[in-house]
C-alpha cells in the first residue's frame, strides 16, 4: 500500500511510496532523488555500488517530474528533509516526463507568470502554489460552514441572463439562439428575489463575469462571488455579518493550514471584529490631503484614493453613508438625506474587497431610482414584478473571492487566487 510522503518514518522500516521526482541529484557513486507528492518530501538514496541492477537502471533512466514508484528500507538521515530517507529496493518509472520541462517546479528557475498559467498543471505542484488552493479550500468551507450554521440557504442562481445587474457597461454578450443574453455580473437581482420569496437568508459563491477592459494585478474577466441576502436586516446587520464572515475565514485557515502559511512564508494573522467605519466623506478628506490628482465629494474612490485611505486605516475597515449619485440604483437612500445612501465599501488596506447596501423595498421609488441612473425598467421588469407583492425590506453584499484570498496571502498578483484565470487576453487553459 501506498504511504503518503509526510508518514514516511524510520519506524516503518520499509515502505512503498509513489510521488514526482522532484530533484535529481547524481554525486557520482551516490545519487539523491527527492520524491514529492501533496503531502510533502522524501529522499531516496541509490547507493551505486549495493543497489540491484533494476534499481539502477530506472534511476539512471528517470527525468525530474516522472512519477516513481519505489520500494525500500526507510533509515534516519540528518542531511534529508525530514530527517529519513528511503534506500530503494524497487524502483519503478510509472509515468516518464519529456525533457525539457517547460516550467521549473523546483523553484530554481523563476518562470513568468504566462509561462506559469499556460502550464499551471506543472506550476500547481509548486508547493507555493498548491498552498494558496488549499488555503482558499480552508477559506471556503469556513464560509459554507459559517452560513449553514447561522440557517442560511445556499442557492445556485443562473449564470445566463438577459438584464445587467450592475450598471449596463460590463457585460459579455452570448449567443443564446434567437434571444439577447448576457453572462451575469452579479447574482445581485436574484437573490433580491429570493427575499420576496421569502427565504430570508440567502448565500451563492458563484462566478460573476465582468467584461472590463483594463488589464489589472487585481481585476479578473471572470471572478468568484460570495454573494449574501438578507431580510429584515439593514445595513449595519449585514456588515456585522460580513465581519464575521471574514474572520471565521481567516479563523479557519489559521487552525488548519499552519504547513501551507509556513510554506508560502506570509505574516498572517486574524483581523480583530470592530472594523472601523469610515463615511465616504471622511475617506474623501483622507483621500485629499494624501494624493496628488484632484479628488471631490462625489467623486469614486481612485486606486491611490483607496491606498491612500488604506494606509491610513491599516486594517480592514467599512465605508459608509456614500452619495446616492455613485451607488447602484438598488441602494437605499436614507429618508431624511436622500443623498446619501445605506450603501458601504468593505476594505482591506490594499483594496476593495466587498460592497453591499441596504436595498429599496418599494417599488415605486426603485422604479424611480433606475430612471435616475438613465436607465429603463422594461428591461427590469421579471426582477421588478417580486416588489409589487410583498417585499420585506432586505439587505446583502458580494465579497471577491480571489481578492479575498490575495489580500489574506499579500498575493502580489489575483491571477494567484485562481487556477485558471480570465483576463484581458487569456481564454486557455
Ligand atoms: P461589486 O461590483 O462591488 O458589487 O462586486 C463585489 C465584489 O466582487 C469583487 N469583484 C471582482 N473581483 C475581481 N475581478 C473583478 N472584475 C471583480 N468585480 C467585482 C470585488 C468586489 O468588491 N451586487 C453587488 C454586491 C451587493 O451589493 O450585494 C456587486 O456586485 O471584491
Amino acid at each position: 500500500m501506498r504511504i503518503p510522503l509526510k508518514d514516511v518514518t524510520p519506524e516503518l522500516e520499509t515502505a512503498e511510496v509513489i510521488g514526482w521526482v522532484h530533484e535529481i541529484r547524481d554525486l557520482g557513486g551516490l545519487a539523491f532523488y527527492i520524491l514529492r507528492d501533496r503531502t510533502g518530501f522524501l529522499q531516496a538514496a541509490v547507493i551505486k555500488k549495493k543497489a540491484p541492477e533494476a534499481v539502477l537502471i530506472a534511476a539512471k533512466e528517470v527525468s525530474r517530474e516522472s512519477v516513481v514508484r519505489i520500494k525500500g528500507v526507510v533509515k534516519e538521515s540528518d542531511k534529508a528533509p525530514g530527517g529519513r530517507e528511503i534506500i530503494p529496493e524497487s524502483f519503478e518509472i510509472i509515468s516518464k516526463a519529456e525533457t525539457p520541462l517547460p516550467l521549473d517546479v523546483s523553484d530554481k528557475v523563476l518562470a513568468e507568470v504566462d509561462t506559469r498559467l499556460d502550464n499551471r498543471y506543472l506550476d500547481a505542484r509548486r508547493p507555493k502554489v498548491a498552498a494558496i488552493f488549499q488555503i482558499r479550500n480552508a477559506a471556503t468551507h469556513a464560509i459554507n460552514d459559517y452560513f449553514y450554521n447561522e440557517g442560511f440557504i445556499n442557492i445556485t442562481t443562473s449564470k445566463i441572463v438577459a438584464a445587467a445587474t450592475e450598471g449596463g457597461t460590463e457585460l459579455f454578450p452570448i449567443a443564446y439562439f434567437e434571444k439577447e443574453a448576457f453572462l451575469n455580473q452579479s447574482p445581485q437581482l436574484y437573490k433580491q428575489m429570493m427575499m420576496a420569496a421569502g427565504f430570508e437568508k440567502v448565500y451563492e459563491i458563484g462566478p460573476i463575469f465582468r467584461a472590463e477592459e483594463h488589464n489589472t494585478t487585481r481585476h479578473l474577466n471572470e471572478a468568484t462571488s460570495i454573494d449574501v441576502e438578507v431580510s429584515f436586516a439593514d445595513h449595519n446587520d449585514v456588515m456585522d455579518l460580513l465581519e464575521n464572515v471574514i474572520i471565521a475565514a481567516y479563523e479557519n485557515v489559521d487552525k488548519t493550514c499552519s504547513d501551507a502559511i509556513e510554506t508560502l512564508g506570509v505574516d498572517f494573522s486574524v483581523p480583530k471584529k470592530g472594523f472601523p467605519k469610515l463615511t465616504y466623506a471622511e475617506a474623501i478628506d483622507i483621500a485629499a490631503v494624501s494624493i496628488e490628482e484632484d479628488i471631490a465629494y462625489g467623486d469614486d474612490l481612485s486606486t491611490s484614493a483607496e491606498r491612500a485611505i488604506g494606509e491610513e486605516m491599516g486594517e480592514h475597515y467599512f465605508i459608509t453613508d456614500w452619495p446616492t449619485s455613485i451607488k447602484p440604483y438598488y441602494a437605499m437612500p436614507y429618508e431624511n438625506e436622500p443623498e446619501i445612501c445605506k450603501a458601504f465599501d468593505m476594505m482591506h488596506p490594499r483594496m476593495e474587497l466587498s460592497s453591499g447596501a441596504q436595498r429599496i423595498h418599494q417599488h415605486d421609488l426603485l422604479v424611480e431610482q433606475i430612471l435616475q441612473k438613465g436607465m429603463s425598467p422594461e428591461g427590469f421588469e421579471f426582477y421588478l414584478k417580486p416588489f409589487k407583492y410583498g417585499m420585506p425590506p432586505h439587505a446583502g453584499w458580494g465579497v471577491g473571492m480571489e481578492r479575498l484570498i490575495m489580500t489574506m496571502l499579500d498575493l502580489p498578483n489575483i491571477r494567484e487566487a485562481v487556477l485558471f484565470p480570465r483576463d484581458r487576453h487569456r481564454v486557455t487553459p
